[in-house]
């Protein structure tokens, strides 16, 4: 479509109605693990994402009129210029440079010594260097990619690994590390084996699984914008669109490293683990703060239980349970709470318990009282009177105490 003198002029192609993937070779070819350039289109899904890292439509969040995986032409669509349509493959960002001492920022890629002149973003950064300091800006999800090279391997060749696919993406990548803090990096056996395994582990037979072959790695990646975001507004801020983007530079053919699959997880294990932990701790506060209303609670009805005697008897419902053997008693306790109460009035407080207990009772029973107290006192009260009680009898009532033991010793 590029036509003039220098190849400056550029002529859309012409639209084409949807293509449909009709062939019976493509349906036949689909989703057998091996991608066929025929069957490599949109129409075909990308050879049922045999082609695309097993996405069948990476462009499936683009929202753009524009067929976007047709616009991958060296030129800016700013139709496709979106984070959902991969950034027009980052062809809007003028002329791509390219890092001027290759070789020797490769080689001091992520070694943690910043090397000013790998600083920039076609260099990658120097693989985040010159940042060490900066706190980490890391994309929503993680990148799970399947790539068929052995862990060891792999992990012996990250540098590269990492610097290859952060150049594509325009941003920088590590490694995930799990909860015990080692790389999630780990050995992967192949669709194939995968199910041999399944057979063997229903049929239980051989133990030795040792004999499979290792056909390569699931690593898990993040996305680490600090650098990106400096430089750039095109930066992924979750891990869906990069996974496509390196999607579509496996169905153009650019990817330097063998990549099998990548997935995007769009909650890390990490972030699962921590979200869950902090239910568990709010609920774990709801709990105690309920404990804590309800033993508030129990405390005030204990409270009432044991509390002095004055507080229930001024209630109708008990006051009616207490007055019975109250009344049985009456003679006794009564007389006692009489000649008590005299003595508190002088100064005594020992008795409060009994004063208060009988605290309504003493104005009322006083005069009627006062009479049985000659009759049915003596043979009941037979505790020794103090000075006090005495002084008290004294002043008041002479005549009907003449008869008290107490005075005649
Ligand atoms: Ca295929
Ligand atoms: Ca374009
Ligand atoms: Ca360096």
């Amino acid at each position: 479509p590029f036509w003039g003198s220098r190849c400056e002029l550029y002529t859309a192609p012409p639209s084409t109605p949807p293509a449909t993937c009709l062939s019976q070779y493509c349906a036949d070819k689909a989703r057998d693990g091996v991608c066929d350039e025929a069957c490599n289109s949109h129409a075909c899904q990308w050879d049922g994402g045999d082609c695309s890292l097993t996405m069948e439509n990476p462009w499936a969040n683009c929202s753009s009129p524009l067929p976007c995986w047709d616009y991958i032409n060296n030129q800016c669509d700013e139709l496709c210029n979106t984070a959902e349509c991969l950034f027009d493959n980052f062809e809007c960002q003028g002329n791509s440079k390219t890092c001027k001492y290759d070789k020797y920022c490769a080689d001091h890629f992520k070694d943690n010594h910043c090397d000013q002149g790998c600083n920039s973003e076609e260099c990658g950064w120097d693989g985040l260097d010159c940042a060490a300091d900066q706190p980490e800006n890391l994309a929503e999800g993680t990148l799970v990619i399947v790539v068929l090279m052995p862990p060891e391997q792999l992990l012996q060749d990250a540098r590269s690994f990492l610097r290859a696919l952060g150049t594509l993406l325009h941003t920088n990548l590590r490694i995930e590390r799990d909860s015990q803090g080692e790389l999630m990096v780990y050995p992967y056996y192949g669709e194939k084996s995968a199910a041999m395994k399944k057979q063997r582990m229903t049929r239980r037979s051989i133990p030795g699984e040792q004999e499979q072959e290792v056909a390569g790695s699931k690593v898990f990646l993040e996305i680490d914008n600090r650098q990106c975001v400096q430089d750039s507004d095109h930066c992924f801020k979750n891990t869906d669109a990069a996974a496509a983007l390196l999607a579509s530079h496996a169905i153009q053919g650019t990817l330097s490293y063998p990549l099998v699959s990548v997935v995007s997880e769009s909650l890390t294990p990490e972030r699962t683990q921590l979200l869950y932990l902090l239910a568990v701790a709010v609920v774990i506060i709801l709990f105690i703060i309920l404990l804590g209303v309800i033993m508030a609670k129990r405390k005030r009805k204990h409270g009432s239980l044991w509390l002095p005697e004055g507080f229930t008897l001024r209630r109708d419902a008990s006051n009616h349970k207490r007055r019975e053997p109250v009344g049985q008693d009456a003679v006794g306790l009564k007389n006692l709470s009489v000649q008590v109460s005299e003595a508190n009035l002088i100064g005594s407080g020992t008795s409060e318990h009994w004063v208060d207990d009988e605290g309504p009772q003493p104005k009322k029973v006083k005069a009627e009282d006062e009479a049985l107290l000659s009759e049915e006192d003596d043979p009941i009260d037979r505790r020794p009177w103090t000075q006090q009680h005495l002084e008290a009898a004294d002043i008041r009532r002479t005549p009907s105490l003449a008869l008290t033991p107490p005075q005649a010793e």
